[in-house]
C-alpha cells in the first residue's frame, strides 16, 4: 500500500518544484521583525497588505497543444464569446437529458451535469470511467462506510460553531479550484494529465479547496465562525489499493475575528487583544486527549513562515487550535476503531497512539502542516492544513478576521476506522459488502471473498522523454505517492503546464485507459521494468496490471478480453509504439 508520505527527501523535492512567491523571499519575516511587530502597542492591520488574486487570466486557455493545461480561467468560469453552435448544441443536451453521458452531435460534443450542459473543447479530457462515478454521492447514504466517517469528523466539529455543507455538484471553475488559492500558473495540479477538465473553464474539483473562496464569503453575515465542507474530489491519478480517481474530501476552516472600531487607532489594541483571550478561551475549552505527539514544528522563517500581516502571538495560538482540535480528531476516530476491534499501530491496545506533525507547502496557507499517524508500522499522512493566507480572507469580505483550514481525505480515515483494505470497495454496490454498515456504528469490516489475481503486461517504446518522472527513475521511488508532492493533486515530478515537451508520454495516460477499459477490475497498475535501447535510444517501458475483482473470480478468457481491448486502446496513443 502506498498510502504513506515519509522522509525528508520528497518534501525537499517538493519545494524546488513548486514556485515560491516572490514576496516570501524578498521579505522574509524575520523573528526580529515579527517581535517587533507583535509586542507594538498599535496591532497590525491584517487587511493592509493585500494581495488581489488574479481576477481573469486567459492568457493560454486556447492553448493549441492538446496536453498542455488550460493554464488561466475565468472568474464565474464564464466563457469568452458565446458561440451560437455552442449554444444550441447545450439546448440539445438538456433536453435529451441523459445525465454524466458523453453526447456527440453536429461535430461537437458535450455532456450534462447537475443539469449543467458542457461543450466540450480542446481542454477537455472526461472519461466515461469518471463520469460513471458523479452522482454517487457516497458521502449522503447514512449506511454507507464514506458517510459515516463524515458524520464522525462532523461531531467534531459541529454546529453552532461550524456550518457542516456538503456540495454536490463537483463541477467547478478553474479559477476557483487553481486562481482564487493562488496556485501558480505553472503548478504541477493544473496539468491535463492530472486534472480532469470539463471544459477550458471548468475542471471537476480536485480537492475541497475549491469552495473554500466563497464559504469564507458567506461567513461575513452569517452566526458562524467556521465551516465544514464535505464533497467528492477527482485526479486522473495511478491505480493501486489506496489510489482511485475519486475520492472523498473534507475542509475545515474557523475564523476569529476582531471589532476594530472605524477610525478609532487607539482602541485597535485592545480590540486585537480581547480576539487574542478569545483564542486563549477557545484552546482551553478543547477536551484533552493522551496522543503521544513526536513532532511539532511551528514555523520557519524560511521554509514554513509566518505571514508578514500576521502577530506570532495570534499564530502560536491558532496553530495550537488547529492542532489540538485535529489531534482530538485523531483520538476520536482511532479510539473508535481499536473499540470496533480493528488491528492497530500495536498489538498491544494500551499503548498509546503516535503522530508527527510536519512542514508542508500549500498556496492557500502559511504556516502549513500535515498531520501523519503511526499506523500499521508506517507512518500514514492524514491531512494537511495551515493558517489561512491573509489575502483570501481579505478577498472574501473577512478583513479583519484570522484563522485556520484544514483539509482530509476521508477513505485515509474509513480505511483505518473499518479496516478496509482496498479503497475499490467503497464503490462496490455488493450487498455483502453495503450490508455490513449500519448509520452511527463503527464495525470491523469482514471480508466475504478473496479471489485469485490474474497479471498481464503491456509493453512499449516511447520516442521523448517521459512527461512524468517514472517511478522507477525518480530517486524517491516508492515513497512519494503521486498526488502526495503537491498540494491539491499534481505530483510535483509529473508534467507541469508548462513541460516543453509536448505530447511525451505520460503514465496517467495508460492508467486512464486501464481504468476505462477494465473499470473495478483494475487492482493496481506498475511500472515493472524500463530500459533504454544500447543503439536507437529509445525508452522502453512494461507496466504490469493486475486484474482482480473484489466480487467474484474473472475467467482467463474474460480477463484475456479485457487486456486485449486495452492493448488496442494503448495502440491508438500516438505517444507510445507497443512492443
Ligand atoms: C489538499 O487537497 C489541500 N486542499 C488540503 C488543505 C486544505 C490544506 C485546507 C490546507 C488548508 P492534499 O493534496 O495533500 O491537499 O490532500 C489532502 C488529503 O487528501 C491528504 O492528506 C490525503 O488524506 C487525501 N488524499 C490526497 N490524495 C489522495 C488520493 N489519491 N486518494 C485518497 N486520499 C487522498
Ligand atoms: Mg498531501
Amino acid at each position: 500500500m502506498r498510502l504513506t508520505v515519509t522522509g525528508l527527501v520528497v518534501r525537499a523535492a517538493r519545494r524546488t518544484h513548486l514556485t515560491v512567491p516572490l514576496t516570501r523571499l524578498a521579505n522574509p519575516p524575520t523573528g526580529q521583525l515579527v517581535r517587533e511587530i507583535s509586542t507594538a502597542a498599535a496591532p497590525k492591520d491584517e487587511s493592509t497588505a493585500d494581495v488581489a488574486f488574479p481576477a481573469q487570466s486567459v492568457s493560454s486557455v486556447h492553448e493549441v497543444d492538446p496536453r498542455k493545461t488550460a493554464g488561466g480561467s475565468r472568474a464565474g468560469g464564464d466563457t469568452p464569446a458565446v458561440d451560437p453552435a455552442a449554444t444550441r448544441f447545450k439546448e440539445e443536451l438538456k433536453g435529451k437529458n441523459e445525465p454524466n453521458k458523453i453526447i456527440h452531435g453536429h461535430g461537437q460534443s458535450g455532456v450534462l451535469i447537475q443539469s449543467k450542459a458542457y461543450v466540450f473543447d480542446q481542454t477537455s479530457n472526461l472519461s466515461p470511467s469518471i463520469l460513471g462515478c458523479i452522482d454517487r454521492q457516497l458521502y449522503a447514504n447514512p449506511n454507507h462506510p464514506i458517510c459515516i466517517t463524515r458524520r464522525l469528523i462532523e461531531s467534531v466539529f459541529p454546529a453552532p460553531t461550524f456550518k457542516n455543507h456538503v456540495e454536490a455538484d463537483p463541477v467547478v471553475t478553474a479559477h476557483d479550484n487553481f486562481d482564487v488559492l493562488g496556485f501558480p500558473q505553472d503548478h504541477p495540479g493544473r496539468s491535463r494529465t492530472d486534472t480532469y477538465y470539463v471544459d477550458s473553464h471548468h475542471v471537476l474539483r480536485t480537492h475541497t479547496s475549491a469552495h473554500q473562496h466563497k464559504a469564507f464569503q458567506s461567513m461575513v453575515d452569517r452566526p458562524e465562525t467556521g465551516y465544514t465542507i464535505c464533497a467528492d474530489v477527482f485526479r486522473r491519478d495511478s491505480i493501486d489499493r489506496s489510489h482511485f480517481p475519486v475520492f472523498h474530501q473534507m475542509e475545515g476552516a474557523k475564523l476569529w475575528k476582531a471589532d476594530y472600531p472605524a477610525g478609532k487607532t487607539h482602541l485597535r489594541y485592545p480590540a486585537h487583544k480581547n480576539r487574542q483571550q478569545q483564542i486563549e478561551q477557545d484552546i482551553r475549552s478543547l477536551p484533552r486527549h493522551d496522543l503521544e505527539i513526536l513532532h511539532a514544528p511551528i514555523y520557519d522563517n524560511l521554509t514554513n513562515p509566518v505571514q508578514i500581516q500576521h502577530d506570532i502571538q495570534d499564530v502560536r495560538l491558532m496553530v495550537s487550535h488547529l492542532r489540538r482540535s485535529l489531534e482530538l480528531l485523531v483520538h476520536r476516530v482511532f479510539s473508535a476503531a481499536r473499540a470496533a476491534g480493528v488491528e492497530g499501530g500495536s498489538s498491544d491496545v494500551n499503548d498509546r497512539l503516535k503522530v508527527r506533525w510536519v512542514e508542508a507547502y500549500f498556496p492557500f496557507t502559511s504556516p502549513s502542516y500535515e498531520l501523519e499517524v503511526f499506523w500499521q508500522g508506517d507512518w500514514l499522512e492524514l491531512l494537511g492544513c495551515g493558517i489561512v493566507k491573509q489575502s483570501i480572507l481579505s478577498n472574501a469580505g473577512l478583513r479583519n478576521h484570522i484563522g485556520w483550514a484544514w483539509g482530509l481525505g476521508i477513505e485515509r480515515l474509513a480505511m483505518i476506522l473499518f479496516g478496509i483494505p482496498d479503497i475499490r470497495l467503497f464503490w462496490s454496490e455488493d450487498p455483502r459488502f453495503l450490508n455490513q454498515f449500519k448509520e452511527g456504528t463503527i464495525t470491523k469490516y469482514e471480508p466475504f471473498s478473496k479471489h485469485p489475481s490474474c497479471y498481464k503486461d503491456v509493453a512499449f517504446w516511447i520516442d521523448a522523454a517521459p512527461a512524468a518522472a517514472t517511478p522507477l527513475s525518480t530517486s524517491h521511488a516508492g515513497s512519494s505517492p503521486p498526488g502526495a508532492a503537491a498540494a491539491a493533486g499534481g505530483d510535483a515530478t509529473k508534467a507541469s503546464p508548462t513541460e516543453v515537451q509536448p505530447a511525451a508520454f505520460h503514465e496517467n495516460d495508460v492508467m486512464e485507459i486501464v481504468r476505462d477499459v477494465a473499470g473495478r477490475l483494475a487492482e493496481d497498475v506498475k511500472l515493472v521494468d524500463e530500459f533504454v535501447h544500447p543503439s536507437t535510444g529509445r525508452k522502453s517501458l512494461c507496466y504490469r496490471i493486475n486484474y482482480r475483482s473484489l466480487e467474484r473470480t474473472l475467467t482467463n478468457d474474460e480477463v484475456n478480453e479485457v487486456h486485449q481491448r486495452v492493448l488496442h486502446k494503448m495502440a491508438d496513443l500516438s505517444t507510445i509504439e507497443l512492443r
